[in-house]
Order: C-alpha cells, then sequence, then structure tokens
C-alpha cells in the first residue's frame, strides 16, 4: 500500500538516536563517529568529558560548534577527540547530531561507539542517516539515491550528473509532471462528482492534449536510462584475439599503468584480468583475456573458456588483431551477437602483412591512435542523446520501471478520454500514473521501496 512520507515519517521509525562509524573500518588519521536523535546531545554528554575554558558540555553548546575533549567509557578514557554539535533543524537528518572525530584506527572508533551505544543510542542501519533526511523532508528520494551515486562514482561525469541530481534537477523536473497530472486528474474528478455535465470535448481535446505532452516528456527521460545505466555501474567491454596479438598491452595502455603481464611469448595471459578505467568519463570495465586459439594445455584451455565467457557476459567487445602477422582462417573472431564490436588493428609501428579496412589502426608500442580509440570506445556505448533540455538528467533502473509504469497508464487514459469511456475508468489509470511519478521522488512510497533504496547504502551514511 503506497504511503505518503509524511504517513511513513509518523511510524516508529525516527523514534532511536542513532550511531555508526562514517569513515571506512581500517587505520587512518581520523575516524568520525556520528549520532542522530532526540537524545543525541544527552547521550554525547554521558561519555564526553570536556577540556579547556571553551570546551563545552553537549548539552550546553551552540549548534554549528567544535569543541574538544576525552571520551569516557565506564569511567575509563578511551580516546582524546572533537565533537561537532548540531542542533535541528539545520543538519543533514534535520534532528539533533554529533559528530565525534576521533582517531583513526579500528579500536579507537569502535570503542567511542560502543560508548555511545551503552549510553542509549542504536547501531544504525545502512543508509539509515540519509533516510532520515528524506522523511524528515529534508531531501526527496531521487536526491537521496543520489546521496548513493555520489558516493560510488567513479569518473568525474558521474559525479557531475550525481550533483546535478542532488541539487534537484531531476526532482524539479518530475513535481512539474506530477503537478500536471494531478491537476488533470481533479478536472476529472469534478466531473465525475457532477455527473451531469459531462466534460465539453474542446475541454476533452485539451486534457488530451496535457497528457500527450506529459508522455513526450516521460518518453525524454527515459531515454536517459540508458546514459544513466553506465555511469552508475560502468559498461563491460572484453578484449579478445588471438594470443600474442597485444591484448595485454592494450589494457595496460587504457588502463594507464602496468596491470598486466606482457611478454613475447603467446599464452601469456591465463586467467582474465578485470579493471576499470576512465574513458573520456565514462567506467568502462575492461577485461583482458586469454588468447583464443586450440590449446591441450589444460590450464590454458581453461583460459580460454573463461575468455568465450567473459565475450559472453560483455557489451562492447575489442578484437585485436596483429597487423604484423599474415591472417588465417582463424584470425578473426567472427559474429559477436549484435555486442558493440570494434576491430583493432595492432602493431602498425611494424611491417604489415594484414589489414581491415574498417579497424581502428594503433600501436600500443609508440601509443598512436590510442585517443582515436577511446573516442570510438565513447561513441560506441554512448548515444549522445542526452544533452540541451535533458543535459545531466540520468535516470536510474527504479526511476525507468516507475516511469514505464505511468507512461502505460497515462496511455490508457488517453484512450479512455477518447473513446469516451466512463471518466471513472480514465481517473483510476490517471491515479496510478500519478502515483507511479510520485515514488520518483517519495511523495508516495512503500516501505519496500524505502529498503531496496537505502540498503545500497553503507553503515554510517
Ligand atoms: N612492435 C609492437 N609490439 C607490440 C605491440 N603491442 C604489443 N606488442 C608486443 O607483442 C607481444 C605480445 O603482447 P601481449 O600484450 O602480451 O599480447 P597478448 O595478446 O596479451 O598475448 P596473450 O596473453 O599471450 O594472449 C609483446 O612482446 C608486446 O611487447 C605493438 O603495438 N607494437
Ligand atoms: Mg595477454
Amino acid at each position: 500500500m503506497p504511503r505518503t512520507r509524511a504517513e511513513l515519517a509518523a511510524t516508529d521509525m525516527l523514534q532511536d538516536t542513532i550511531a555508526a562509524i562514517s569513515t571506512p573500518i581500517g587505520e587512518s588519521g581520523l575516524a568520525v563517529v556520528r549520532l542522530s536523535g532526540a537524545d543525541a546531545l544527552k547521550i554525547a554528554d554521558a561519555c564526553f568529558r570536556p577540556v579547556g575554558a571553551t570546551s563545552k558540555r553537549p548539552t550546553e553548546a551552540q549548534t554549528h560548534t567544535v569543541h574538544y575533549g576525552k571520551m569516557q567509557r565506564a569511567g575509563k578514557i578511551i580516546d582524546e577527540v572533537l565533537l561537532t554539535i548540531l542542533r535541528a533543524p539545520r543538519t543533514f537528518t534535520r534532528e539533533d547530531m554529533v559528530e565525534a572525530s576521533c582517531h583513526g584506527g579500528v579500536l579507537p572508533a569502535k570503542l567511542v561507539l560502543d560508548a555511545l551505544l551503552e549510553a542509549g543510542a542504536r547501531l544504525a542501519e545502512p543508509g539509515e542517516f540519509t533516510k532520515r533526511a528524506f522523511l524528515n523532508g529534508r531531501i526527496d528520494l531521487a536526491q537521496a539515491e543520489a546521496v548513493a551515486d555520489l558516493i560510488h562514482s567513479r569518473t568525474e561525469l558521474a559525479l557531475d550528473a550525481a550533483n546535478e541530481q542532488l541539487a534537484g534537477k531531476l526532482s524539479r523536473r518530475i513535481e512539474d509532471l506530477r503537478n500536471q497530472m494531478v491537476q488533470t486528474l481533479a478536472h476529472i474528478e469534478a466531473h465525475i462528482d457532477f455527473p451531469d455535465e459531462d466534460i465539453a470535448p474542446d475541454t476533452k481535446e485539451k486534457l488530451v492534449q496535457r497528457l500527450e505532452s506529459g508522455v513526450t516528456f516521460m518518453d525524454e527521460l527515459l531515454a536517459t536510462a540508458n546514459e544513466g545505466q553506465i555511469l552508475r555501474r560502468g559498461i563491460r567491454a572484453a578484449i579478445i584475439g588471438r594470443p600474442n596479438a597485444g591484448k595485454s598491452s592494450l589494457l595496460n595502455q587504457l588502463l594507464g599503468h602496468e596491470r598486466a603481464i606482457v611478454s613475447p611469448i603467446p599464452g601469456t595471459t591465463r586467467d582474465t584480468i578485470e579493471e576499470t578505467a576512465n574513458i573520456r568519463g565514462i567506467p568502462v570495465i575492461f577485461v583482458d583475456t586469454a588468447g583464443i586459439r586450440e590449446s591441450s594445455d589444460t590450464i590454458e584451455a581453461e583460459g580460454i573458456r573463461r575468455s568465450r565467457e567473459s565475450l559472453a557476459r560483455a557489451e562492447l567487445v575489442l578484437e585485436v588483431i596483429d597487423a604484423s602477422e599474415s591472417l588465417s582462417s582463424d584470425s578473426r573472431l567472427g559474429a559477436t551477437n549484435g555486442k558493440k564490436h570494434l576491430v583493432v588493428l595492432n602493431k602498425i609501428d611494424l611491417p604489415a602483412k594484414a589489414d581491415v579496412p574498417t579497424a581502428h589502426r594503433i600501436s600500443c608500442t609508440t601509443g598512436e591512435g590510442l585517443e582515436t580509440l577511446k573516442d570510438a570506445i565513447r561513441d560506441a556505448v554512448w548515444s549522445g542523446k542526452v544533452g540541451g533540455e535533458m543535459n545531466q538528467v540520468m535516470i536510474n533502473a527504479r526511476h525507468q520501471e516507475a516511469l514505464q509504469r505511468a507512461r502505460r497508464h497515462t496511455q490508457h487514459t488517453i484512450e479512455a478520454l477518447r473513446s469516451n469511456q466512463t471518466l471513472e475508468l480514465a481517473a483510476m489509470d490517471l491515479r496510478i500514473a500519478t502515483n507511479a511519478i510520485g515514488e520518483i521522488v517519495g511523495k508516495t512510497t512503500t516501505e519496500d521501496i524505502l529498503d531496496s533504496v537505502f540498503s545500497q547504502f553503507c553503515i554510517g551514511k
């Protein structure tokens, strides 16, 4: 049953004061332990002893101030910390918050956390701080997702897109669309309440037009799904070819460091090697594979089996051919099942014995042709449709599913109005469509949707 954000906020989700270590576990200079909730200041009070003339107890401290002191647990000093006091509502969660910067390392942060838990806090679930920012109305659901995208982004382009979404670029468009639909729905429902007055034909036509422009807008948003997916997940590109063609050399060139072993002995690479590179802003997961040939060596044969598996899983294939060797009947890869497929002719610095007219000509030794190849990789996966109005709005899989559902039901509404079916029918479909649009920003949502969104986060965010 979809519920509004306010309804969800009224459940017991926001009762506890939550705590978590917000920095990665491991040795580091500093670690930050976060606390959020109605009792945050009181709980911090129980563990913190201020040191120095200007430091205050958390409950007496002004908002947005920093205090130096010792953290205590069972009467014993466990660490010296800087405590940042943030009083509601100008905080990330809109609740009272305390951030303790303690010494890095696994133990100090863990002991500070334990002290806070013993004083009455509960360990936060993954993404629970961001979930509270959503439930308390500071950000909407699409913006909360952008926080996760921001953390996970692997290229600047992905980071820019996440920042735009966090700033509300997608949310504003979705809100506008939803408002239009709500108005249309209200109009139709008004006529259901007064059955004597049927909608005048020209008014009806105006409603249909408004819904149709809504569908066009949904299509524009849907067209960004592919790019959105690529930026968030990256794209898998398998480097495939005969032994010694220069596949590992190409991987190293694309990564900019010597990741894979390169040698003149055919059959050097046995296992597949995966590594992500930033190609013109797009995260590309390159997979270097064992050269494909007939082999009686069982280890090499297993490597070749894995090469074929990588080929099957890849979205883009880079077929590497050695230009200094004559082509034979088994030099070429053959059909790749409609996958995006770039042919790369390597070793063009050597006397040529093979030629493939459509190939991208490169030399991993001199670096020639590599920049052009990177452009070609980008062009193969990036449609270039994103730009202009939709610039930097890139929807994710959840938005895509909701938009498709909304589109379908909006179409039903249009058909119902056009064919003069009952207005109840038209209104019902439009209500479903409006709710689906509302799901994107979390206007209408379910606990399942929230769980699946926030489970993508780490603990402490
Ligand atoms: N002259 C020249 N030699 C190259 C070039 N690219 C690679 N090589 C050489 O070709 C040999 C094979 O290179 P690798 O990158 O190991 O080839 P591979 O396709 O990974 O080979 P396998 O792992 O055995 O399948 C090495 O001696 C490289 O130095 C090139 O552009 N020009
Ligand atoms: Mg190799």
